[in-house]
């Protein structure tokens, strides 16, 4: 017998899971990974059309039950209100994966935008805060439970025009690294991703809608994509309760660091 009431040396299977931003990219990655293992899942994000087709696909193709919420993470009430009306089961899921996120701009601090840097503070850092305050206690409470922070490999390099965005990363590694003390001998464990470079809608947000320019970002190499981020969650999330998988860093095999990426355009 283990030291906590769920551990069996045998791999978890994670049968309630919350995924945040699960309408595009990383987290509807996530969203089709859970699913395969027959996860039930509560899916948010703002575009509840994607998500409820999301819904529909993954309900008829495993069976699972499929839960969707509208909610601006940068919104207090919005969090308080989605997590009240979350069907019993998630209130206290296995799982969150924090991946709701974004960045806006790449250029100098000096000609930074200010409402593009309150756009990324509120969503990364406060969004963040705001889902993990309202779904941890009950966590806690059941003594097992696995938060997902999704960083990023800029949290911990900067590079130029990175500066805010990179600020919020820096702050989301700090409080992953802060959580794992915060819950220490609890039951609860923090798992910390930092990816490289991913592909998905993220530098088409980051440069506004400029589709052309995002693709640029991707080319000349092979970038990761959602489901590479999305099997890492799953292997921290399919330990032993007695394994706790704190920090991944994955970058593409062209990527060295956030400065340096091998392009054969
Ligand atoms: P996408 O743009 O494809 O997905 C972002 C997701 O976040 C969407 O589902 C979006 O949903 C959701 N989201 C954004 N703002 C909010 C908000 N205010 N409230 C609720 N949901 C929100 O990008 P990625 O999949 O790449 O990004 C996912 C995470 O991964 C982010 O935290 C990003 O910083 C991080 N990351 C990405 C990397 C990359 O190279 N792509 C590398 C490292 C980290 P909706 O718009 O419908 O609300
Ligand atoms: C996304 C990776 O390097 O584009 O967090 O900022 S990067």
């Amino acid at each position: 017998m283990g030291l906590y009431p769920f551990d069996k040396f045998t791999a978890m299977n994670p049968s309630h899971v919350i995924i945040t931003g699960a309408s595009s990219g990383i987290g509807r990655a996530c969203a089709h990974a859970f699913a395969e293992l027959g996860s039930n899942l509560s899916l948010w994000a703002r575009r509840q059309d994607r998500l409820q087709e999301l819904a529909e696909e993954l309900t008829s193709r495993h069976g699972i039950t499929v839960h969707t919420a509208t909610v601006d993470v940068r919104h207090l009430a919005e969090v308080r209100s989605a997590v009240a009306s979350l069907p019993a089961p998630f209130q206290s899921p296995d799982v969150l994966v924090n991946n709701a996120g974004l960045s806006r701009g790449l250029v100098p601090l000096q000609e930074g935008e200010i409402q593009d840097w309150e756009e990324m503070i509120d969503t990364n850092i406060k969004g963040l805060l705001y889902v993990t305050r309202s779904i941890l206690p009950n966590m806690v409470n059941r003594a097992t439970g696995l938060i997902v922070n999704i960083a990023s490999i800029a949290g911990i390099q900067p590079y130029r025009g990175g500066n805010v965005y990179g600020a919020t990363k820096a702050a989301v590694k700090m409080l992953s690294d802060s959580l794992q003390i915060d819950v220490n001998g609890t039951g609860v464990r923090i798992c910390n991703i930092d990816p490289g470079l991913v592909e998905t809608e993220f530098s088409q947000v980051r440069f506004h809608g400029d589709t052309d320019r995002a693709a640029t970002v991707y080319k000349g190499y092979q970038p990761l994509s959602g489901r590479d981020i999305a099997d890492c969650v799953i292997f921290a999330a399919t330990r032993p309760a007695h394994v706790s998988i704190q920090d991944i860093l994955i970058t593409p095999t062209a990527q060295a660091s956030v400065n340096l990426t091998d392009k054969r355009l």
